[in-house]
């Protein structure tokens, strides 16, 4: 899915439905030293990273097309310790963990931190 499109491209994408995107988190995704921006669709679920530069919106990507409104991104820590944050989504209903290890816009890994029902518990934002 990923497609790391151009300036110009992603505010073509998000301009036609801007208002159905909700800023998750901002955190440093590029290791710049300057935040960036996740983004979630609050009617499809999908997540979206666009990258800061220079005070102006730079490269953007859509990670995931959504489909299931239920995982929601709730923090965004730097879990394998390279600098970069992370992304750690958490299932509404089951209370699943996932994390996506990011490289910039970039996904390189994904897996369950927790993969069990996880039921009456939240990741504290
Ligand atoms: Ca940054
Ligand atoms: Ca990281």
């Amino acid at each position: 899915m990923c497609k790391d499109l151009a300036p110009g491209q992603c505010i073509d994408l998000f301009h036609a439905n801007l208002s159905e995107w909700v800023i998750k988190a901002t955190p440093d995704l590029n290791n710049d030293g300057k935040p960036d921006l996740v983004l979630q669709n609050r009617r499809t679920g999908a997540i979206a990273t666009w990258l800061i530069e220079n005070l102006a919106l730079g490269r953007c990507d859509i990670q995931w097309q959504g489909g299931d409104t239920n995982w929601e991104v709730i923090s965004t820590p730097d879990l394998n310790g390279d600098g970069k944050a992370d992304l750690l989504l958490q299932n509404a209903v089951t209370g699943q963990i996932f994390y996506w290890a990011m490289n910039g816009i970039s996904i390189t890994k994904t897996g369950f931190l927790f993969g069990n029902t996880l039921t009456g518990w939240t990741v504290i934002k």
